[in-house]
């Protein structure tokens, strides 16, 4: 069993594993230089020569526990046949997405689009660097594929006055969303990945009384779903305000929290697995500074199952030297 299994099966707090959010990808030099190469970023996605190549960039350079798939939440949207571009420092583009929509979308045509990722997680997951080691795959959660989908692009910048003005749209969206989230997590099961992280990035945009219907009752139908194959589910809601109440209604295998969250506060609240939490931010400061605050959670999730992970991705701007420091810590501690 791998050292994760270990911890979010068996329970084992006699050992942290670790793994990095964003861990391929924008802060490594060997990636820039791919990048350089390929400007357009879903056909990079769709690459079956270079996603295995920069999903495994990571795991040979630090002792990671899991390597994450080479990827992106806005694959499904585009295997919906939605324009998905991705602009340098302006986030990603998305085109119109209407009622009209709908009869593109069918499982035969989003298969055939997505294949790729498929082909470059069987590719991977035969790696003999990953024997003994986790492939994580991934989806979007359906509320947070919902504002990207409807929003055309991140909610960061703003958010469209009219976003529920189409009641029926939405609902039917929600519907199509869960149902093709769960063929591209089997999908992913499938082809070699042996765990699932549900991101849901903007699930701290909603209030109380919508969770149910978009957050909560979604969810828990994808997280069920994974459990029916036998793979172990992480949820990272972040920036939701309940976390008692999202992990007792949605049921994950690991809940995974942000920088915001106090980590004492979920070791009360919370009995199953706990992954992440330190500020990627920590990553930029000096070594004695991120040292003190990988202690501080270590300290806190002591007797606990807890993966070491940060509490958002890597930031571009981190040095590689930063991470091999952390990783190197969590493993001698
Ligand atoms: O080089 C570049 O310009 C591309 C940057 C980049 C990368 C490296 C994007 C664009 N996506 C990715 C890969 C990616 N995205 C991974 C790969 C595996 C890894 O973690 O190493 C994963 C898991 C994601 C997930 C993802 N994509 C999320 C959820 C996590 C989060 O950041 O909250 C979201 C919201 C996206 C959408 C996305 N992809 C990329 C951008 C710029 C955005 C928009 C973010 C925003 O709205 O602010």
């Amino acid at each position: 069993m791998s050292l994760i299994k270990k911890c979010i099966i068996n329970k084992d707090v006699s050992y942290k594993p670790v793994w990095l959010m964003r861990q391929a990808g924008r802060y490594l030099p060997e990636f820039r230089a791919i990048r350089k190469k390929n400007q357009n970023f879903i056909s990079l996605c769709l690459n079956t020569k270079l996603v295995p190549e920069i999903t495994l960039q990571p795991i040979k350079r630090f002792d990671l526990d899991a390597a994450i798939i080479f990827s992106d939440i806005l694959m499904i949207p585009y295997g919906f046949g939605q324009n998905v571009i991705f602009n340098k420092g302006l986030g990603p583009e998305l085109g119109i997405f209407d009622k009209s929509n709908f009869s593109n979308i069918n499982e035969k045509d989003f298969k055939k689009k997505l294949d790729p990722i498929y082909n470059s997680i069987k590719i991977t997951s035969k790696n003999e660097i990953l024997k003994n080691k986790d492939l994580i795959g991934f989806v979007g959660a359906p509320w947070t594929l919902l504002v990207y989908i409807i929003n055309r692009a991140s909610p960061k910048k703003n958010i469209n006055k009219n976003f529920f003005n189409d009641q029926s749209l939405i609902d039917k969206l929600l519907r199509f969303l869960v149902k093709y989230i769960k063929i591209h997590i089997l999908n992913q099961i499938k082809s070699g990945a042996t765990i699932i992280q549900v991101f849901d990035s903007w699930a701290g945009l909603l209030e109380e009384e919508d969770l149910g219907k978009y957050i909560y009752a979604p969810t828990k139908e994808i997280i069920d779903f994974i459990r029916t194959l036998n793979v172990p589910s992480i949820c990272f809601p972040r920036n939701i305000k309940n976390y008692k109440k999202f992990v007792t209604t949605v049921k994950p295998d690991v809940i995974s929290i942000d920088y915001n969250v106090n980590p004492e506060k979920i070791l009360e609240e919370i009995d199953i697995p706990v992954q992440g939490g330190l500020n990627p931010e920590k990553l930029l400061e000096d070594k004695a500074t991120l040292k003190q605050e990988v202690k501080k959670y270590l300290k806190v999730f002591k007797n606990h199952p807890y993966i070491f992970n940060l509490g958002h991705g890597v930031l571009p701007e981190t040095n590689p030297n930063m991470v091999e420091y952390l990783i190197k810590f969590i493993k001698d501690n």
